[in-house]
């Protein structure tokens, strides 16, 4: 069903983009700075990216809907939304959680053992891309990527086709493997995987996923829901969508790119940061005793950063206000468990520390981004392994990283090669 909608709309999108620069492709879009350059491109416009924006005093918009317009809907519906442009009909969307569970209940053994294989120690995201990256391997009759088997025969306008495939079943095992990984590394109990992977290859995709984390409240089924469709995309900028784009763009299939973006969402200035913000909560909580007042955590928070320190969930690199993200999960935090304390340090924290950033210059922005709350409820629904927090992250990112591969392939989108520019080469620029 989507194969057929998007073949209907893949045309379209293509002959826009083709108007566009048979009329306008020699025309500048913004300039760019000595600083811009050396300081991480930030506000240089330069990627192409289709499936969200994120224009920086509004937050994240998928296919142009506000991210809050969509706070209730299933991760189903958003990849719908993130590949089509539109939301899907009741039977499309239907079909496509019967499809990602058919797909689920294919993850091939070769990916188990190689999970078993990792020593204990590994922080789950490390474990998690190597999984996902073997997922592009042949092994017995299981087939690998489709697109690395078949793309270079294919026409460049039907490319898409296999990788529309791969991405099917990208998103199928990634919550397959994070839940496995998460019983095995955490004790959870691995010896009845075979009855638990297949029996939660039935319902919605986050239900199914909640229940093979061994946490099937209900609470936690509609925080995991949420979490899903909030941090499923966030434009093309960000390090790990510019990461995937950059290697998608090689012709490499879905299992090396989207294993990229995970490499780069594995850092503390990116998605390790959902984990260090819970951290973060835990040591105010432990320090204080309990929920402290405004004025000891402005004390608090104060000492952190004049010692240097981060505080992590806050500033942002493309936003210049608050996070709308941020905003719908502490609301939806408060509905779900308003007694949860570590939530009330999430406010407590709110309510002080933009103010003191503000005043100490730190930040272009010091308001929270997405990562500051979330752990703090996943942590009292039951989930409370700070290092798989990262791997929620990723599957839900994986929505996003693999409609932007589709797109990419459906527009033909060459390889991606910006130039650098020396310092010399810089002076050399500037004084001219
Ligand atoms: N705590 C302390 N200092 C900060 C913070 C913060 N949360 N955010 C920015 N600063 C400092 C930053 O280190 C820099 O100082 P210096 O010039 O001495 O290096 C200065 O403020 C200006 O930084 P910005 O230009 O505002 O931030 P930048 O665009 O470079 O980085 C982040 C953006 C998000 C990497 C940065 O704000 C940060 O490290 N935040 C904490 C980590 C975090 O929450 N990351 C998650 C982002 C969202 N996600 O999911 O990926
Ligand atoms: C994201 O969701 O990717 C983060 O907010 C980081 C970003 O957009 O730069």
């Amino acid at each position: 069903m989507l194969k057929t909608r998007l073949e209907q709309v893949i045309p379209e999108r293509r002959n826009a983009m083709d108007a566009l620069l048979a009329e306008h492709g020699n025309e500048p879009v913004g300039t760019v700075t000595v600083e811009q350059i050396i300081r991480g491109g930030r506000d240089v416009t330069s990627v192409f990216c289709d499936t969200s924006e994120v224009p920086s005093d509004r937050g994240l918009m998928i296919r142009g809907t506000p991210i809050a317009e969509l706070a209730d809907r299933s991760p189903e519906e958003i990849f719908w939304l993130l590949t089509t442009g539109e939301l899907p009909r009741p039977d499309q969307h239907a079909w496509l959680t019967a499809e990602l569970n058919r797909r689920g209940a294919k993850v091939p053994s070769h990916v188990f053992k190689i999970i078993d294989s990792v020593p204990r120690t590994a922080h789950p995201m490390r474990t998690f891309i190597l999984a996902v990256n073997s997922l592009g391997a042949p092994c017995g009759d299981y087939h690998g990527s489709a697109f690395a088997r078949s793309a270079a025969s294919l026409p460049k306008d039907r490319q898409w086709e296999p990788m529309l495939e791969d991405c099917l079943n990208l998103l199928a095992a990634t919550r397959v493997i994070a839940a496995y990984i998460y019983r095995l590394r955490f004790g959870k109990g691995v010896n009845e995987w075979n009855e638990v992977w297949r029996e939660n290859m039935t319902g919605p995709y986050a239900s199914g996923f909640a229940h093979m984390l061994g946490i099937p409240e209900l609470r936690f089924v509609e925080f995991l829901r949420l979490y899903l469709v909030l941090q499923c995309d966030h434009e093309g900028g960000n390090a790990s969508a510019h990461a995937s784009l950059l290697t998608g763009s090689t012709f490499a299939d879905i299992y090396y790119s989207y294993a990229s973006g995970m490499c780069a969402l594995a850092g503390p200035r990116h998605g390790l940061a959902a984990q260090e913000c819970l951290e973060w909560v835990l040591a105010v909580q432990q320090h204080f005793g309990s929920v402290p007042t405004e004025s000891r955590l402005a004390e608090y928070v104060s000492a952190k950063l004049k010692g240097g320190e981060i505080i992590p969930g806050y500033g942002h690199a493309r936003l210049r206000s608050i996070d709308p993200r941020f905003q719908i999960m502490l609301a939806a935090g408060k509905q779900l468990c308003p007694e949860n304390p570590l939530l009330q340090i999430v406010e407590q924290t709110f309510k002080v520390t933009p103010g003191i950033m503000r005043e100490m210059g730190k930040a272009k922005n010091p308001a929270p981004n997405t990562d500051a709350v979330p752990g703090s409820i996943a942590h009292y629904l039951g989930l409370q392994e700070l290092d798989f927090y990262t791997v929620l992250f990723a599957v839900s990112r994986a929505f996003g990283l693999c409609a932007q591969a589709i797109d990419a392939r459906a527009l033909g989108l060459p390889i991606e090669r910006p130039n650098s520019i020396s310092l010399r080469g810089l002076l050399a620029a500037v004084q001219a």
